[in-house]
């Protein structure tokens, strides 16, 4: 079985936590580890309403099968203004685990064999494109990081030797301070497979 260790980080681009418009929730059950990230478009008190509600969906919801909890999600959100959201789920008896994205939300595992997930483009409450399930495999040592774009995308861990040591909360840290923009709300989920 594999041991993980998670954390999220948010921030809302004006500083108070009721006006930050990203969330997310990570949910571990008996076997499996739930990861959701969401960013509400806009920010500012209103996006952040839509947060609240998005996030209780994917709290209270989350559901094995990725393409089901991303549908009720844009159920939920019809009539808002829509948000982008990442959601995954690793199954810690074989380290399976898959990726269902739409719209803005970065997703990479890093490791001997990194993957770059791929979201589809669209707006979950508004516009949405049939999401689409992709499969990787995660092993002790490998870092999952799910990032919104308040978070510079593309960042190589060459130039950034230490970003990727150190527990799941560090690393949050460290993303936020080293690559985070002054011009979005930002937010991150880290998992780490123990080594
Ligand atoms: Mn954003």
């Amino acid at each position: 079985m594999l041991k993980i260790d998670t954390h999220l980080l948010k921030r809302s681009l004006t500083g108070p936590e009721d006006e930050c418009g990203d969330t997310g929730v990570i949910r571990v059950t008996n076997d499996q580890c739930f990861l959701a990230l969401m960013d509400v478009l806009g920010h500012g008190k209103k996006a952040h309403q839509v947060a609240e509600i998005g996030e209780r969906y994917l709290g209270e919801s989350h559901c094995s099968d990725l393409v089901e909890w991303m549908n009720g999600l844009h159920a939920c959100l019809k009539g808002t203004r829509g948000a982008v959201a990442g959601l995954c789920r690793l199954n810690l008896l074989n380290g399976e685990m898959e990726f269902v994205g739409v719209g803005n939300i970065t997703a990479r595992l890093y490791g001997p064999s990194p993957v770059t997930f791929v979201s589809r483009d669209g707006v979950i409450g508004y516009r949405m494109p049939t999401p689409k399930k992709q499969r990787a495999k995660m092993s002790p040592g490998d870092i999952l990081i799910l990032n919104s774009d308040g978070i510079k995308e593309r960042f190589d861990p060459i130039f950034y030797p230490d970003l990727l040591k150190g527990s799941a909360r560090k690393i949050t840290a460290d993303l936020m301070d080293r690559l985070g923009k002054d011009s979005d709300d930002a937010s991150c989920i880290v998992l780490r497979c123990e080594p």
